[in-house]
């Protein structure tokens, strides 16, 4: 059986990173026989007649596409493409989106076949063992699917209790060149499960209340293996990685006994960190942990039923910076009986932190007890257009403000943060701000950069060259011509484009190709290094530089 599973295109705000979620669904899908590709559209141009010759080549029997709200617009629109031209392709979608919303979305969209609700992998074990047949999906638990006019949503799946069976996520699906240019970290997650129950958050219902925990020799192999493609940035992504003690302390102590050398981020909840375990962290190479406080108000916090208090983030972030980690702090606004006080105290604490801090709009996801239960609230949601649930604009009122009065309090924030950015930019320009700060704004511009030749397929569209002297360097004069184009197309700063080519060329994520009478630079899969950089003996001094 061939699976084409779909990573559909979500924006650069939204930091396009490696889909754990999908590697996860592909390895799934492998462990039990099929031939899987995943059609990644994060990191490559989605176009109608892209997928078509991918379909072509691949010939497919089943398209599965994940999505969450903010992306489920440009997911049915991939599926619908892929089903008009390969008709008998069964199409299938997961992900924390459609697990809340699956009769509506079967309802609305026929070009869905079915729909994995929560967890995917015991699911999709069991259809394949029924070779994916129609007639069995009634017995399997999780699906949500149309049978004789009518909508059939089985029982809801277990979880997996035993993490360990899983296959590792599928990362050697991945374009993972290209990942690596854009520069963000890979995640892992070394557990599942959450359990607090706030009420903007899906995260509980997605993987149940309880942690269930990775061995940590498993999670140091996984790490080994994203290790040993050049990549040394990652992000521990579980829902609530600060659960139990002893266990981060596993997970670092096998770190650190097989030297592992990386750096990595975490999300954590302030009242689950301490002193120790931080430490530990720090030296297991824990860089920066981000906290969601979402509230300067102590009431709004039992509201949303936060479970911490203002004392306990205060020392969080007080912890963090004694041992060297820096922390992240993220707030909610728009959050149910929001007012001008609130919003006020919220900007207060915030500033008094002294953290990292930033804003997100309540978006009330189905599946959040905020949107299933909005009545019980000071909250009017005024809007199902889902392709607006990127947590970017208010999409909600309160008796006492209004959208507008949301927006406003955040465009404030930011019109702070971009005049500081500004004058960052303008001290590049002018070249008067020290190294440290122009590294920030080159690799801004670089990210940028990389994101627009990825997104819109630059690189495809603007490098083959009929082939000049095979002797002198072809390749030399095509870089250039190179250069010249994604100047005269992005209109982008010429020494930054040179630059940046450069450092990708020499990381080996493009690489020139010769074919007949023409040169193309295209990018490469993967960049697999052979041995492992920082495992103990390998003489490696320190975490290598990020390319
Ligand atoms: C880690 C994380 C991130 C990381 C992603 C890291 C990465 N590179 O993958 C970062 C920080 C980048 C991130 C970004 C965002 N996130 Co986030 N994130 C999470 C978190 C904590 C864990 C997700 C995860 O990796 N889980 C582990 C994997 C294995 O699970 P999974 O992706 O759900 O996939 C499983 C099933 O869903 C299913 N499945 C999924 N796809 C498919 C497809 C098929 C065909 C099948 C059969 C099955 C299937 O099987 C998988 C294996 O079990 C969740 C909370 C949660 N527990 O769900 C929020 C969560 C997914 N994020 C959320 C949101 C909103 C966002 C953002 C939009 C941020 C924002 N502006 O608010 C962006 C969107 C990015 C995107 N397009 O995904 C929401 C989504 C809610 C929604 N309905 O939209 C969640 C649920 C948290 C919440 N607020 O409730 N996020």
């Amino acid at each position: 059986m061939r699976v084409a599973i779909i990573a559909p295109p979500y924006p650069l705000e939204e930091a396009p990173a490696p889909p754990l979620g999908v590697t996860y669904v592909a390895a799934a899908f492998e462990s039990v026989g099929a031939e899987v590709r995943i059609f990644d559209y994060i990191v490559s141009r989605y176009t109608p007649e892209k997928l078509g010759a991918q379909l072509d080549e691949f010939q497919p029997h089943v398209a599965g596409s994940t999505s969450v709200t903010l992306n489920f617009p440009g997911a049915v629109e991939i599926l619908r493409g892929a089903k008009r031209h390969r008709p008998s392709l069964l199409t299938i979608m997961g992900g924390p989106h459609v697990s809340f919303a699956a009769v509506r979305t079967l309802e609305t969209y026929p070009e869905i076949d079915l729909i994995v609700t929560g967890e995917g992998e015991r699911t999709i074990g069991e259809l394949m063992e029924q070779g994916m047949d129609p007639a069995s999906w009634e017995g399997i638990r999780g699906l949500a699917f149309r049978c004789n006019g009518q909508i059939v949503s089985t029982a809801p799946q277990s979880f997996i209790e035993d993490l360990d069976t899983l296959p590792f996520p599928a990362h050697h699906l991945l374009p993972l060149s290209r990942y690596q240019a854009l520069g963000y970290p890979i995640s892992i997650i070394t557990s599942r499960g959450c359990p607090y129950s706030c009420i903007f958050c899906q995260g509980r219902r997605m993987v149940g209340s309880r942690v269930r925990q990775r061995k940590a020799s498993l999670v140091a192999d996984e790490i080994e293996q994203i290790l040993s493609y050049g990549i040394y940035r990652i992000n521990v992504a579980d829902d609530l990685f600060v659960s139990h003690r002893g266990k981060v302390m596993e997970v670092c102590g096998e770190i650190l006994r097989r030297g592992l050398r990386f750096t990595w981020s975490a999300f954590a909840r302030v009242n689950t960190v301490d002193r120790e375990t931080l430490a530990l962290m720090r030296e297991a190479g824990c860089d920066s942990v981000s906290f969601g406080v979402e509230s300067g108000n102590p009431e709004m916090l039992e509201r949303i039923r936060k479970g911490i208090t203002l004392d306990q983030v205060r020392q969080a972030v007080s912890l963090c910076r004694e041992v060297g980690i820096i922390a992240h702090t993220s707030f909610i606004v728009g959050l149910p009986g929001e007012t001008p006080e609130t919003l006020r105290e919220t900007g207060e604490f915030a500033a008094s932190l002294g953290s990292l801090y930033g804003y997100h709009f309540l978006a009330p996801f189905p599946g959040t007890t905020v949107r299933e239960e909005v009545e019980k609230y000071d909250l009017e949601i005024l809007t199902d257009d889902w392709s607006r649930y990127d947590a970017n604009s208010a999409i909600v009122r309160t008796s006492r403000l209004s959208p507008e009065e949301i927006n406003r309090f955040v465009a404030g924030f930011e019109s702070e943060i971009r005049q500081a950015w500004e004058a960052m930019v303008q001290g590049y320009h002018e070249k008067t701000n020290p190294p440290e700060i122009d590294l920030q704004v080159e690799g801004h511009f670089r990210m940028q950069l990389v994101y627009r030749l990825l997104s819109e397929d630059l690189i495809e569209k603007l490098g083959a060259f009929p082939l000049l002297k095979i002797d002198d360097g072809s390749e030399e004069t095509s870089l250039e011509e190179l250069w010249r184009r994604i100047e005269e197309e992005t209109g982008m700063d010429g020494v930054l484009i040179r630059k940046t080519i450069r450092s990708l060329v020499s990381s080996g994520y493009i690489k020139a190709e010769i074919a007949g009478e023409m040169l193309s630079w295209h990018w490469t899969h993967n960049n697999r290094v052979d041995r492992l950089p920082g495992v103990n003996g390998s003489g490696t001094d320190g975490v290598p530089s990020i390319p």
